[in-house]
């Protein structure tokens, strides 16, 4: 049995629920193949032990492909990342109360890392399920983009894709606000992932881009 690893973040910024983490513990166990099957593990919302818990899973399920998620506050589209970059700059504190400015992910390391993900393929086919998708140019510079950078740093020149999702809010957490944000419902949120997994992994390994115009 081969093992795709999804991560989804625990909530942060005084939310009590994050989207990413309830989207991806719905899909652990599903099948994606007969030899293939997602696993889903939780990540804190924390600089300084995210990257622990990674390797940890990564040391635990030994993935042939990784996709890390995370929520994205103010995202209309399920948001395929292309580029973590080496750099830590929290607007925000994350849950341990640490607000690292303008510091290094890892330092020496390479300004930045391109996702081994084929995004535009997984856009196209989660827009074909009638679920809004997107190429983001930029996973901010908080717990999303560290994690999404050791990510690529720890695969770096390995045969396992890796890459990146944002999901918008859930409806029930911008309800009542004026304005109100873009949100996308769970069930959505958790086909869209399904489909955007299942292109990663459909698509050959030497395709990380189909080429085409997408937005
Ligand atoms: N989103 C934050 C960190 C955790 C999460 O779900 C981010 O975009 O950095």
């Amino acid at each position: 049995m081969r093992t795709v690893l999804l991560t989804g973040f625990e909530p942060f910024d005084h939310d009590l629920i994050n989207p990413s983490w309830e989207a991806v513990r719905l899909l652990d166990g599903v099948q994606l193949d007969t030899d293939v099957r997602i696993v889903a593990g939780q990540l804190p919302c924390a600089f300084a032990t995210a990257g622990e818990c990674l390797a940890e899973l990564l040391a635990e399920h030994r993935p042939q492909m990784v996709i890390a998620t995370g929520l994205g506050p103010g995202r209309s589209d399920i948001s395929i990342e292309r580029v973590a970059i080496n750099l830590n700059d929290a607007r925000i504190p994350d849950n341990r109360g640490e607000q690292p400015i303008d510091t290094d992910v890892v330092p020496g390391g390479p300004a930045a890392y391109f996702s081994t993900l084929p995004a535009k393929a997984m856009v196209k086919a989660v827009r074909e399920a009638g679920i809004g998708a997107c190429v983001s140019q930029t996973a901010g510079t908080f717990v999303c983009n560290q994690v999404f950078y050791l990510l690529q740093h720890a695969l770096a020149g390995s045969a396992v894709r890796s890459g990146f999702i944002h999901v918008p809010w859930l409806p029930e957490q911008v309800a009542g606000r004026l304005p109100e944000p873009p949100s996308m419902a769970l069930a959505a949120q958790v086909e869209g992932l399904r489909i955007a997994v299942l292109a990663a992994w459909n698509t050959p390994v030497d395709i990380t881009e189909t080429g085409g115009q997408v937005s």
